[in-house]
């Protein structure tokens, strides 16, 4: 009777465990984007709760199209408030993802450049302006956030996060 009763459950976290390992090694081109009901898990992390922020780390943009730091070190698990500073005269952003994803992503605003969307793992800073990102790191990898204004991203304004065990 217990082991009747150990391998339904077996089965049962088996049956859940499939669809989350399938998640994970997400295909080119599926997307996680535009869900703005649950707080959307993503190869590369989820909105972080601002109540569970362990650092601020200040990021500076600039027109010569670089991020300073340029580098980010986190561990898994951790929350962190990115604030991206625009120090430059023409408007820059700071947005999250796997490099695929932002190659794929930086193609996409050459052919609509208009294209405007505001999810939690970007932020798009006026001149002199501010903006927060509020990030939980879930994966150990190298990430990368980079600035998706036509051309910036080619020029190299790209930075790593590298999230530790
Ligand atoms: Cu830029």
């Amino acid at each position: 009777m217990k082991s009747i009763a150990i391998a339904a459950i077996a089965a049962l976290l088996a049956a859940a465990a499939t669809p989350a390992l399938a998640h994970g090694m997400t295909e080119p081109g599926m997307k996680h984007r535009g869900a703005p009901e649950a707080v959307e898990d993503t190869p590369f992390g989820q909105a972080g709760d601002p109540a569970r922020i362990s650092r601020t780390i200040v990021v500076s943009m600039s027109d010569r199209m670089r991020y300073e730091p340029a580098e980010i070190h986190v561990k898994t698990g951790e929350t962190v408030r990115l604030v991206a500073a625009n120090h430059g005269a023409v408007l820059h952003e700071m947005v999250l993802g796997t490099m695929d994803e932002l190659k794929e992503h930086a193609a996409l605003m050459k052919k609509f450049p208009n294209m405007v969307h505001d999810e939690p793992n970007m932020a798009h800073v006026k001149p002199g302006g501010k903006e927060d990102i509020v990030w939980k790191f879930t994966k150990p990898g190298d990430f990368y956030f980079a600035c998706l204004q036509p051309g910036h991203f080619e020029a190299g304004m790209v930075g790593k996060v590298i999230v530790g065990r």
